[in-house]
């Protein structure tokens, strides 16, 4: 095969100088070949190409040649006369990197698996284990009306890749500093709020933050990947600091403000061992309140089931709690799970996305399939107005069936974005 295809390209170069191109075989055997060249020289523009399966001369006509005419004229000196043809390069076609002009979503195999751009070092990756969002993004690219909150260590809003799609305070945006314009009880909280170091400026001093905005909605121009959402608004809630730690009370004040400006989907790549009621009931509230509580499973290999973690294990009904597959389909090995206490599967391993100061780099964990999560409920909502039960619901029964997730989750299988936007179930 690899023999047909540099054959194929070495012949389309001489094909593309002019419009009208023949190749002639020689007949062996000839005296000389003055005769015939001259002969081929009165036809066009004339180039020896000698191989160790004979003489060719390859002529370049002015007009169309009667190639039948001159197969019968030239019989004598010649095997044949043909049409030099154009060949193109038999390539694995990407529909996503055909539609997306951002330079580094070749890498992004959660949203586009070809079996190459999966694999570690080591190890391949199979191709199709992914979250088919590409077949999705006919049916929506998300919505500016979709506000999604990142609780985190906050977002780098200024991002290359994230700025136009940050949330935007305009009353504090075109309001006085030091003053609560909109009167929300925030100050300067321009494009979210900083619970650690309360202040208006959820600016991430980790990277982890950023990471997960970039999933969710990396803008599709000509710069580094895309998210899940061409069109969304990421909002920062700060409440994990520069070291990666973060306090109950921080988060329960994120979920508050969420609450109060009207967020649509949380994403919640943290959690801890220790049960909180005061936690339990900020994401009720945001239950009442149709928010999507989407929450990373947990990097400890472990059972939530039988060793819950918090706070993707409480029993709240808007919680969808997510597990991590890597690029082969498999559970990445850091990955919690549970037939009962998580609820889907998405990818989790080596997924490049966005962090501060216009950068990108690949993380793995439960942490970068959460977002995932969050990205694709975003788009779900984006289309059709439903309960946070109903979406969960969903994302559980459009979900894929595969055998190597089976046993992990109440879906088992992974999220599937195009089943879910469209509803097929299994
Ligand atoms: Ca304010
Ligand atoms: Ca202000
Ligand atoms: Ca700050
Ligand atoms: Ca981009």
């Amino acid at each position: 095969m690899k023999f047909l295809v540099i054959i194929a390209m070495t012949i389309t170069s001489f094909a593309t100088l002019a419009s009208h191109n023949y190749i002639v075989k020689l007949k062996s055997g000839l005296k000389s070949n003055h005769k015939i060249n001259k002969t081929l020289k009165s036809l066009g523009n004339t180039q020896s190409l000698n191989t160790s399966f004979g003489s060719f001369q390859l002529v370049t006509a002015d007009k169309a040649l009667n190639l039948k005419s001159l197969n019968k004229s030239l019989n004598s000196q010649i095997e044949y006369i043909e049409k030099d043809v154009t060949y193109h390069a038999i390539r694995v076609a990407n529909p996503m990197t055909d539609l997306v002009d951002d330079p580094r979503a070749k890498k992004q195999w959660a949203l586009f698996n070809d079996g190459k751009n999966s694999g570690g070092f080591f190890f391949g990756g199979k191709a199709g284990e992914d979250i088919n969002v590409v077949k999705a993004w006919d049916i929506t690219k998300g919505s500016r009306d979709i506000i999604v909150g990142v609780i985190d260590t906050g977002v780098d809003y200024s991002h290359e890749d994230l700025k136009n799609n940050s949330w935007t305070n305009e009353a504090e945006l075109n309001g006085v500093e030091g003053i609560d314009d909109d009167n929300n009880g925030y100050i300067d909280d321009i494009h979210g709020y900083d619970f650690v170091n309360n202040d208006g400026d959820p600016m991430d001093d980790h990277s982890h933050g950023t990471h997960c905005a970039g999933v969710i909605g990396a803008e599709h121009n000509d710069k580094g990947i895309a998210g899940i959402n061409a069109n969304v608004r990421i909002m920062g809630l700060k409440f994990l600091s520069a070291n990666g730690g973060g306090e109950g009370s921080d988060a329960i004040r994120a979920i508050d403000y969420a609450i109060k400006m009207g967020v649509h989907v949380l994403s919640n790549s943290w959690g801890g061992g220790e049960q909180s009621q005061a936690l339990i009931d900020a994401i009720s509230a945001a239950n009442d309140a149709g928010i999507i509580f989407v929450a990373a499973s947990g990097n400890s290999s472990s059972d939530n089931d039988s060793r819950p973690t918090y706070p993707c294990s409480y029993d709240v009904e808007n919680i969808i709690s997510v597990g991590s597959f890597s690029g082969t389909g498999k559970k990445s090995g850091f990955s919690n799970y549970g037939a009962e206490k998580v609820h889907v599967f998405a990818p989790g391993g080596n997924i490049i996305s966005t962090v501060p100061n216009n950068k990108y780099k690949k993380m793995s964990g439960t942490s970068m399939a959460c977002p995932q999560v969050a990205g694709m409920m975003a788009l779900l909502v984006s289309q059709e107005m439903m309960t946070p039960v109903q979406a969960k619901e969903r994302a559980i029964n459009t979900s894929v069936k595969t055998e190597k997730l089976q046993k992990y989750s109440q879906s088992q299988g992974r999220m599937d974005t195009y089943r879910l936007l469209e509803n097929i179930q299994n």
